[in-house]
């Protein structure tokens, strides 16, 4: 199965994030657009494992989101990879709470590169994937989309989870259903600890 561990995100900010790409659909060309259902922060992108290693991967998640409280994750601002001038990927940012949502990012890693997950390499820059380009967007367009979302507000999120996600990919674009969801949080409800 193939599989990755991210934050959802509720049916409002999703909304509002396909509501500010609409105007720009058509005008930026050749971007496979995020299905608005889709719209999540990639913590850890698994790939393809085999189904027996899910429940080690559970458990290295379950620790990771124990590590850090619930937060309001702030969802603002667009930008691109590897840059706006020639845009790969379009993303809305995550300015909010960077050392949170970082710390969640590296607890995963160190857990699962333990459970001989290799480590990502690049660094990482939490967002919203809005698009992917297939080709080259027409630079008027992109200044456009740029220009008009960039000081945009999505709204914020309360993450009180993480999730395994798995991502099948079908004619019509991936389809990703929750595997499962880790609360965060030390001492929460669901550690077994008593407060
Ligand atoms: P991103 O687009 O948010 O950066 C599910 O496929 C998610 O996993 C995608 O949203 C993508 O994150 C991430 N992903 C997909 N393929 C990947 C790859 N080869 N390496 C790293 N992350 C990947």
């Amino acid at each position: 199965v193939r599989v990755f561990a991210g934050i959802g995100l509720p049916p409002e900010m999703r909304r509002a994030l396909a509501a500010a790409v609409d105007p720009f659909r058509r005008r930026l060309g050749p971007v496979a657009w995020v299905a608005e259902g889709n719209l999540h922060v990639t913590l850890k992108f698994l790939g393809e494992v085999a189904p027996g290693r899910i429940p080690e991967i559970e458990r290295a998640l379950a620790e990771a989101a124990r590590c850090v409280p619930p937060f309001r994750l702030v969802v603002a601002g667009v930008g691109a990879f590897p840059g706006t001038a020639r845009p790969r990927v379009l993303w809305a940012g995550v300015p909010e709470p960077l050392e949170l949502v970082g710390k969640l990012q590296q607890n995963m890693e160190t857990i699962l590169s333990g459970a001989g997950f290799p480590r990502e390499e690049r660094a990482f820059h939490p967002h919203v994937t809005l698009g992917r380009a297939r080709g080259p967007v027409p630079p008027q367009a992109a200044e456009a989309f740029f220009g008009a979302l960039s000081g945009r507000s999505f709204g914020t999120a309360a993450v009180a989870s993480l999730a395994l996600y798995e991502s099948r990919l079908c004619p019509g674009g991936a389809r990703y259903t929750v595997l499962r969801e880790f609360p965060l949080g030390c001492g929460g409800p669901n550690t077994g600890e008593r407060r």
